[in-house]
């Protein structure tokens, strides 16, 4: 087998020769489409070039369940092999331009180092991301009871300083945000005081806001249940939302699209919190039970589009305060990281470009007039129309490839990385 590097220009520029035919005919066909429908395919284009997500570092290594885990082939060991797969995931997609941190899992002794590395490679940092849902090697409390509402003070505290750890670290490598998602709650009725729980978390993120300069955004991420099963304390956006007004203005509310009951209307609660001003972004994904972190569209598209629709409306009025961080969140038990991360990404800009074709005056028109099946025909319109060349041609603009999945595979990347990197043992069951 040959190997070329999936990242080098010259490499996409012949990949994606053969194909340029083809996607030309289709762009010209469906911008023939959209004008009819007054639409001009380049704004659209251009919309969908300029569309960003960052990546989820913890999402480029194989993912498990609490059954166990079958790690894949070349799995970066380290966060600066993970940025190189992500550098790959950015130059074949041309949508993600920043990686997402998790510490201590991406822990190093050299901030500095990892920022000149994510430079050379052409990545930036998004939110910095803590964990106190787990105990890590060498921790002297535990957070098996909770973290930062934990009941005894020396925990929380102990909880705190590492959040305030996180956002050193975030400024040495130039984030701007951090997302706070806690596992605390309790398994059992009874176990915990429901309200002074609550008042516990607010003390503790006081502390820890206090900490954020004046420049950053706190996200808060809701989630309604596991690791605790009977109630967590941030289990939903109303939760969130109240703390995020506690706290003040830096502090906003992050929507992961699994963290919610099934058939919850979670357009709606984007429009809640952009109505809020308190929409902090997202870390997208797909499911189809709880929090499966599947791959965002593979489950129900429909949903992720009716997400955008909101955040096109929201746009277009210039809504005060929004500017909502996209950012996955993903787990790949099955797939090829790289593969499922190109794809996803992918999914978002379709979902997107769907929501920006919806004719917006007619579905006004049809919403004032009370004409429901026409409304509802409208905005359908915009999901069941095929965007992919606008897509394809975004790509092709920004010298990414025309069709990433085949372009990595024929490169041989994770051929290499097999023999480059050999397998991480001891990773047990589990999360990322
Ligand atoms: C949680 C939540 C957080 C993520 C962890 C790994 O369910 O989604 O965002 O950091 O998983
Ligand atoms: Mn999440
Ligand atoms: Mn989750």
């Amino acid at each position: 087998m040959t190997y070329a590097d999936p990242r080098d220009a010259n490499y996409l520029a012949s990949a994606n020769k053969p194909l340029t035919g083809a996607l030309t005919s289709d762009y010209t066909a469906l911008g023939a489409q959209l004008e009819r429908r007054g639409i001009k395919i380049d704004d659209i284009t251009k919309a969908v070039a300029n569309f960003k997500v960052a990546v989820p570092s913890w999402g480029v290594g194989t993912g498990g369940t609490r059954f166990g885990r079958f790690p894949g082939v070349g799995e970066p060991r380290n966060i600066f092999e993970k940025l190189e797969d992500c550098a790959v995931i950015n130059k074949l997609t041309g949508a993600t331009p920043t990686v997402s941190l998790h510490l201590p899992w991406d822990k190093t002794d050299d901030y500095a180092s990892l920022r000149e590395h994510g430079a050379a490679l052409g990545l930036g940092f998004d939110a910095m991301n803590s964990n106190t849902f787990q105990d890590q090697a060498g921790q002297s409390l535990s957070y098996k009871y909770g973290s930062l509402t934990h009941t005894d003070a020396a925990t929380r505290a102990q909880a705190v300083s590492h959040n305030i750890d996180c956002i050193n670290a975030g400024k040495k490598l130039g984030s701007k945000a951090l997302t706070v998602w806690i596992g605390d709650g309790a398994n059992f009725p009874g176990q915990s005081h429901l309200g002074r729980a609550f008042e516990r978390y607010l003390e503790s993120m006081a502390s820890i806001y206090q900490a954020l300069p004046d420049d950053w955004r706190m996200f808060i991420e809701h989630k309604m249940y596991e690791p605790a099963f009977y109630a967590t304390v941030i289990q939903d956006w109303g939760s969130s939302l109240m703390a995020a007004q506690t706290l003040g203005p830096k502090a906003f509310c992050l929507v992961d699209l699994g963290h919610h009951a099934p058939n919850v209307n979670i357009e709606m609660i984007v429009a809640r919190l952009v109505h809020a001003q308190r929409l902090g972004g997202f870390h997208f994904n797909d499911s189809k039970y709880g929090d499966d972190d599947l791959d965002a569209g593979s489950i129900e598209p429909f949903r992720l589009f009716l997400v955008f629709n909101e955040l096109v409306e929201a746009e277009l009025a210039k809504a005060p305060n929004f500017r909502p961080a996209h950012m996955l969140d993903q787990s790949h038990n099955v797939t090829d990281p790289v593969e499922s991360l190109m794809t996803s990404a992918i999914e978002l800009q379709r979902a997107y470009a769907q929501a920006l074709i919806v004719e917006r005056s007619r579905l006004h028109e049809y919403r004032i007039g009370n004409d429901v099946l026409m409304a509802a025909q409208t905005l359908k319109r915009g999901f069941t129309t095929d965007v992919s060349p606008i897509l394809a041609q975004a790509r092709l603009q920004k010298g990414a490839a025309i069709d990433p999945v085949d372009a990595y595979r024929a490169s041989g990347y994770r051929v290499k990385c097999g023999q480059n990197r050999p397998g991480k043992q001891g990773l047990g069951g589990g999360i990322v």
